[in-house]
């Protein structure tokens, strides 16, 4: 039976900062653990990244750093690199964008594209600055929202409100280059019509029912808006440049002109491939995984990602035809770092480097495959991770490896004992055993990589557990030969977690398999070669008297020290940010309303009020019903607050009631008046309080 051809590919990291745990959440990990996972199946896996190293965000950090974008890309390429290897990530080839093969094949792709008439070319007038004298993409401005009053609303949307704006829009638009004041140049550019290709692109997407819901439903979203002319060009000095001929044929100045970001970013798993053949001395092997359709393209991407490997670049591949189109786009959710928002310029993130100087590959790995943002946002906090190395990798799974091979060491001269007559218990586990591969192995190929970590902790949690039960330090003079059984079941199952952990957790695994001296099983990293994989995980691999090697401590705990210095330079960090960032910009405040009477306000009914019930109101996310002593009652209020504040910010406190206000019904219930809030200019909510006696009048 020959196994599938798998080509799979991690989204390129932007070579602009160092890679952090939101990166390995998303696109990175799982990806690794499907790629071990099918080598040792002895599927035919080319996994493929490299650096992202065009685009306007390292030109920015290169203006900012006062250095050139060849520098800023080197210095992160290098890091990433290091990283992600030390990290134990098994790609076949990490490629990067400046590279000549990508500037080739990026240019054949344009003239490919363009030659197949899949271009229009529109003028338009685009911000411009005239300080780095850079047009810029709408991305790059900055300026305050005519909605909402944000002063950092970007170009393209205001962050705070979610408005979709353009640059024309904002008020006082600024660069975020160099923070100059606009002015427009016009400027002509190469345009994807993708409307004109919507009907086929959803005819091909309605074939991908499988696909994650989250991915299928953001694609839908595209969809309903309608896909429009997106500029596959831009004017930026850095970037594979516009083809001369091809500009000049379209009417097009080709000067300052690169190719757009998302146009050529893609195209670098293309060319990392083509490296990676050159380099195994086939040069034209690249095409076997890319021309061919029977090949399984799997693209690993977090959800910033999906309308560019789920539209924009089968399009293009569509469009140049000759290209096999992807099979999945597993994207995951976004990973949180202690309950905050991951930002790097808050200094809000966990560097990979520092954290691997710190703790083992595969505690963070264990870690963070138990915390996948596979389904929806997920949290990363220290404590978790804690928790995650000392109760579950250390105590469940450590710990049955280690009391296995010490007892086996200390009592039986460190050979492996004979299975002996097994009972139905014995047998039980070991038929578990034969069904983990399987079931294991669906998970991961079906990119479920949390519940696939679960599984195999399964197995360890067996083994622990048939250790206890069969107790071999009581049979251990009273039935030498029951012991022996146990402790050769416990090695096989040992051993069978040797091959079954090495996708998730390498490191750990390759150790384990040597102290049980189990030797001849394939790497799981490229050119694996032959020998036992993760089928045979289903046998008895350890022969009877055969000798184990010297025990030695699988995985040791984390202490609270430790964990509280990752607390501590997080907090350290986000603190430097925020200082190096200067004061906040001052947010506006509310504009005044119109003048009023003096009458006016003395229709005003405002008494003090004590709240003796708060509670959130099940059918409202907005609402918390509260009870107010009023002196001579109390009434039902509903308070619109609850996205701000919680029942306990309310409760046994005396605020103020507007008293006279008619009496309204929301989702059902009566609010009789009304509780005063302070709102500052973050939008932040306080409740009005005044320590009197309730009924008191306010004026
Ligand atoms: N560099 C964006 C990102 O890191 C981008 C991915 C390119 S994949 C072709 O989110
Ligand atoms: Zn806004």
């Amino acid at each position: 039976m020959s196994e599938p051809r798998i080509l799979v590919t991690s989204a390129l990291p932007y070579a602009n900062g160092p890679i952090h745990l939101g990166h390995l959440a998303g696109a990175y990990l799982p990806a690794d653990v499907f790629c071990r996972y099918h080598r040792l199946k002895g599927s035919d896996v080319v996994y493929i990244c490299g650096s992202d190293e065009h685009g306007a965000a390292i030109v920015k950090r290169a203006l900012a750093d006062g250095v050139t974008p060849r520098e800023i890309v080197d210095r992160y390429h290098a890091m990433a690199e290091r990283d992600f290897a030390a990290f134990g990530m098994s790609f076949d080839h990490y490629g990067r964008t400046s590279s000549p093969v990508h500037h080739e094949t990026a240019t054949e792709f344009f003239r490919a594209m363009a030659a197949a008439g899949a271009f229009s070319t529109h003028t338009e007038e685009m911000p411009y600055d005239p300080e780095v004298q850079l047009i810029l993409a709408d991305r790059f401005v900055v300026g305050t929202c005519p909605i909402c009053g944000n002063p950092q609303a970007y170009g393209d949307q205001c962050e705070k409100c979610g408005t979709a704006l353009s640059p024309r829009q904002l008020i006082e638009p600024r660069s975020t280059m160099s923070d100059a004041a606009l002015e427009w140049r016009e400027t002509t550019h190469f345009f994807l019509p993708m409307g004109e290709h919507q009907a086929r692109i959803e005819a091909w997407i309605a074939t991908k029912s499988h696909w994650k819901p989250n991915v299928l439903g953001q694609i839908k979203s595209w969809f309903t808006l309608g896909l429009g002319d997106r500029a596959m060009t831009r004017d930026l000095p850095w970037g594979v440049p516009v083809p001369e001929d091809v500009a000049r044929a379209a009417g097009v100045d080709p000067e300052g002109k690169v190719l757009y970001v998302w146009f050529d970013a893609p195209i670098g798993y293309v060319s990392a491939t083509r490296e990676w053949a050159q380099r195994a001395g086939d040069p034209e092997r690249w095409r076997t995984y890319w021309q061919r359709e029977d090949t399984r393209l799997i693209h690993y991407i977090g959800k910033d990602n999906i309308v560019f490997h789920t539209i924009s670049f089968p399009l293009m591949l569509m469009l140049h035809g000759g290209y096999v189109l992807p099979e999945n786009v597993p994207a995951n959710e976004f990973l949180n770092l202690e309950g905050d928002k991951l930002s790097t310029s808050r200094g809000w993130a966990v560097w990979l480097g520092e954290a691997l100087e710190a703790f083992p590959a595969d505690y963070l790995r264990y870690s963070l495959l138990r915390t996948l943002p596979e389904t929806r946002d997920a949290d990363f906090t220290w404590a978790d991770f804690a928790a995650h190395v000392n109760n579950e990798l250390a105590d469940n799974f450590g710990n049955f490896a280690n009391r296995t091979i010490q007892f086996v060491a200390k009592y039986r001269d460190g050979k492996i004992p004979p299975l002996g007559t097994p009972t139905d218990e014995d047998r039980a586990v070991l038929a578990a055993l034969a069904e983990a591969p399987a079931k294991i192995g669906a998970l991961i190929d079906g990119h479920e990589m949390r519940a696939a970590i679960q599984e195999l902790m399964t197995v360890s949690r067996l083994g622990n557990k048939y250790f206890n039960d069969a107790a071999p330090w009581a049979s251990r003079d009273a039935d030498p030969a029951r012991c022996d059984t146990t402790l050769h079941v416990s090695l096989q199952v040992c051993a069978a977690l040797s091959i079954l952990a090495e996708p998730f957790l390498p490191f750990t695994a390759a150790k384990l398999r040597e102290i049980l001296r189990l030797d001849g099983v394939r790497a799981s990293t490229p050119g694996g070669g032959e020998g036992l994989g993760w089928d045979d995980a289903a046998r008895p691999l350890l022969r009877a008297g055969d000798p184990l090697g010297a025990p030695a401590i699988l995985v040791s705990k984390v202490d609270d020290a430790a964990i509280e210095a990752q607390r501590a330079l997080l907090e350290r960090r986000a603190a430097a940010a925020a200082a190096a960032a200067g004061p906040a910009p001052a947010l506006p405040y509310a504009p005044l309303r119109e003048t009023i009477t003096y009458d006016d306000f003395a229709k005003l009914d405002l008494r003090v009020g004590k709240v003796v019930v708060a509670e959130r109101v099940k059918k409202s996310k907005k609402l918390i019903r509260c009870e107010v002593d009023l002196g001579f009652e109390t009434r039902q209020i509903l308070a619109g607050v609850a996205e701000h504040l919680g029942p306990e910010d309310l409760l046994g406190r005396e605020v103020i009631v507007v008293a006279n206000l008619a009496p309204r019904k929301m989702v059902g219930l009566d609010s009789q008046g009304m509780l005063l809030m302070a709102e500052d200019r973050a939008g932040a909510l306080r409740p009005v309080t005044a320590p009197s006696e309730p009924g008191s009048t306010v004026s």
